[in-house]
């Protein structure tokens, strides 16, 4: 099999790295935007091509209820579809049956659960969200976890643990069976026991699958019971392939990540706040909504190449935002995404020259330490 992960450099525990994927090579540590139904939400895809973006995430979940995968297979599969030419990792669903779907019932063979959009009952099982992503022809699968909250006894975690290991063996079974489509990567969990995390790591590593992530993590629990998890986790996963944290996209939890070792993470976070007017900038996270910009004549940041920025006030975009106007979703979207594209560029450039904990540090005191 070809190579499809080099780390190039490391600064500490940081690397940086080269994930080749079908539709082009992704510098790590990398920042997937989630485009969940197979589209950037108020974003045109000429936009995300020109950030230089070639990695976005969408959901098995979503797009399995809705297109549907019937019409999705006859549209010759979501990159055809969408007309998205560079590359796609789709979540298994595995958190979604979690986080959106109140009565989801997991048993060994699968889970049963009912349609956010119109209650309708349906049943998932390991194989079908194989075959599900194969149908969306995303290039990173991921296997079918069990993600637990906070707070749960150990018997529970093991249960959800044993499960998860068990779903991931089936998945890359049924990976192997279909012509091993893309890459498929294990998701490790263990809530947080570190007695299950090594375990779950150990099992899943022993798989041989092209990736990892850190799944279960980021759902609730404290930022600094993360920080331990993650880099409890990081030297216990095989060093020669990628890592990725699910659901991160907070510059702190990015860094801390990075830090640890973990090369890939996404979250709905920068594209979100963005449609509730928030705009992320190296001086923090700005709230246009609030009374003092009503009159800040200044752009969000004057080096900021996105066409809020080139173009508009914040005055004008808080405007925009209080009268609910839909450019507005656009240009903090495109703001937001332009933002995250630059703070990744820095941490790459940092890991490469070797002073990843000093930008780690600089970031950090500016970013959350300003008055914004
Ligand atoms: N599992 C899957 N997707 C996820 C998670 C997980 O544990 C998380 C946890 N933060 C986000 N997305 N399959
Ligand atoms: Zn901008």
């Amino acid at each position: 099999m070809k190579q499809h992960f080099t780390v190039i450099h490391t600064d500490g525990q940081a690397r940086l790295g080269t994930l080749s994927l079908p539709q082009g090579d992704v510098a790590t540590p990398v920042f997937m935007p989630v485009g969940t139904v197979g589209t950037m939400k108020a974003l045109h895809h000429r936009r995300l091509e020109e950030l230089d973006y070639r990695l976005i995430l969408a959901n098995t979940y979503h797009l399995y209820l809705r297109p549907g995968l019937e019409l999705l297979e006859k549209m010759g599969g979501l990159p055809q579809f969408s007309t998205w030419d560079r590359n796609f990792l789709t979540d298994s669903g595995g958190f979604q049956f979690f986080s959106l779907s109140k009565f989801a019932k997991f048993t060994e063979e699968g889970v049963k659960f009912s349609s956010h959009i119109d209650g309708s009952k349906h049943f998932f099982t390991p194989e079908k969200a194989i075959q599900a992503q194969n149908i969306i022809g995303s290039h990173i699968k991921m296997v079918l976890d069990v993600c637990t909250p906070p707070n749960i006894t150990e018997k529970k975690a093991y249960q959800a643990h044993r499960t998860t290991v068990d779903w991931a063996k089936r998945c890359q079974k049924e990976w192997q069976a279909s012509g091993e489509q893309g890459l498929l990567f294990g998701i490790t969990q263990g809530n947080f026991y570190k007695d299950l995390r090594k375990l779950s790591i150990e099992e899943l590593a022993a798989l041989d699958l092209p990736g990892y992530a850190i799944g279960g993590l980021s759902v609730g629990e404290e930022k600094q019971v993360f920080e331990e998890f993650v880099h409890y986790s990081t030297p216990l996963l095989p060093a020669n392939k990628p890592r990725y944290v699910m659901g991160i996209g907070t510059p702190d939890y990015i860094l801390q990540a990075v830090e640890a070792g973990v090369d890939m993470f996404d979250c709905v976070y920068p594209t979100r706040v963005a449609r509730n007017g928030a705009a992320m900038s190296f001086d923090g996270l700005l709230s246009l909504k609030n009374e003092r910009y009503a009159l800040d004549n200044n752009p969000i940041d004057p080096d900021c190449t996105c066409s809020a920025c080139q173009r508009y006030s914040k005055s004008y975009l808080r405007h925009l935002i209080k009268a609910k106007e839909i450019n507005a979703l656009t240009l903090l979207t495109d703001h937001n995404l332009t933002f995250m594209k630059r703070f990744m560029n820095e941490v790459r450039a940092s890991i490469k020259e070797n002073r990843f904990a000093l930008y780690k540090q600089a970031f950090m005191d500016r970013y959350y330490q300003s008055s914004h």
